[in-house]
């Protein structure tokens, strides 16, 4: 592919999508609230103006999301092959994150990335922008496309607002973040259904997953390190799948002592999947000496061996930084 990257800005992106009839937009996989929320408000708003358009992601994007907002069923893992003029990569910060879609992607030129990420610029044209949310890029696009914002896309851009945001708690939370929140719920943002689906709603598989992490809980330099642990065992004993285990981990940097916070689930046999959340401590640090990365406060890597000899290489090297 010969086509010159380059840089956009919003009003460009606008101006550029504008133009296309058939948009393809794909969402990260491992899809979370804000690549959710900013894949189906743009798709929402280009259907609004009578363009052709699909979305895609790799990865279902989990039963909370299609329980409670029915539209996601429409976002598909296969690429049904109809021709676009337009690809979109949504929040993702590198090829990488389309998983599956990412070679079919990079051989279409006429491409798009809107990501808050700062990562790499792998498409023809890149609004790569230092943002809280990817959502409040799309509320800039979909603001100039449209004249009026329902209460539909108002309530999707929103998830991406508050979930990327750890519901406007995170030290990413600017001002920005309420001007958006505040125009979106004027629009009718269904704001008590995303907090109630995002930050409050848990199976009672969850629930019990949850007890017995906290029931493995251990404490480290004088509780500065919180660590819990799920194993293959346990998962199969409550009928659980690893996505119940996600956010687990909050819990443990919830105490108030903690700056680190360690969640170990066994994926397969002697091979743990290691969540970490830090306060003021950078665990992305420690997971980049295993393989791992994320962001300063939120990170996570791979590790295999015995479960005792996992913790133990953990511990050791969290210590060096505390
Ligand atoms: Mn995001």
């Amino acid at each position: 592919m010969n086509s010159v990257k380059r840089t956009v800005t919003i009003s460009q992106a606008a101006n550029i999508i504008a133009q296309k009839q058939r948009v393809a937009l794909f969402a990260h996989t491992n899809p979370d609230g804000d690549t959710i929320g900013a894949t189906v408000a743009l798709y929402l708003a280009l259907t609004k103006l009578g363009k052709t358009v699909a979305m895609f992601c790799d990865m279902p994007v989990g039963d909370k999301v299609t329980t409670n907002f029915d539209e996601t069923r429409l976002i598909s893992d296969t690429y049904d092959n109809n021709k676009y003029d337009l690809f979109v990569a949504v929040d993702c910060g590198d090829l990488n994150r389309l998983g599956t879609f990412g070679n079919l992607y990079r051989n279409f030129a006429e491409s798009m990335t809107i990501d808050h990420h700062g990562g790499d610029y792998f498409s023809r044209y890149n609004l790569v922008v230092d943002s809280p949310s990817t959502c409040q890029l799309i509320h800039g696009i979909v603001t100039q496309l449209l004249s009026q914002l329902d209460s539909e896309i108002s309530t999707y851009l929103y998830m991406g607002l508050c979930t990327d945001t750890g519901n406007f708690s995170h030290n990413n939370t600017n001002s920005d973040c309420f001007l958006t929140a505040a125009k979106l719920c004027q629009s009718g943002a269904d704001i008590e259904k995303v907090n109630r689906v995002f930050f409050k709603d848990r199976s009672l598989t969850e629930m019990k997953l949850l007890g017995r992490a906290i029931s493995h809980m251990r404490t480290y330099y004088d509780g500065q390190m919180v660590l819990m642990y799920l194993t293959l065992a346990d998962l199969k004993e409550l009928n659980a799948d690893m996505i119940a285990t996600s956010g687990i981990v909050q819990s443990a940097i919830d105490i108030d002592v903690a700056k680190v916070g360690v969640m170990l689930t066994e994926a397969s046999p002697n091979a743990y999947k290691v969540s970490m959340r830090g306060k003021g401590f950078n665990v992305k640090e420690v997971c980049r000496q295993f393989g791992g990365g994320g962001h300063m406060y939120a990170s996570g890597c791979m590790l295999s061996g015995f479960l005792e000899d996992v913790i133990e290489k953990i511990v050791r090297v969290v210590g060096f930084d505390l």
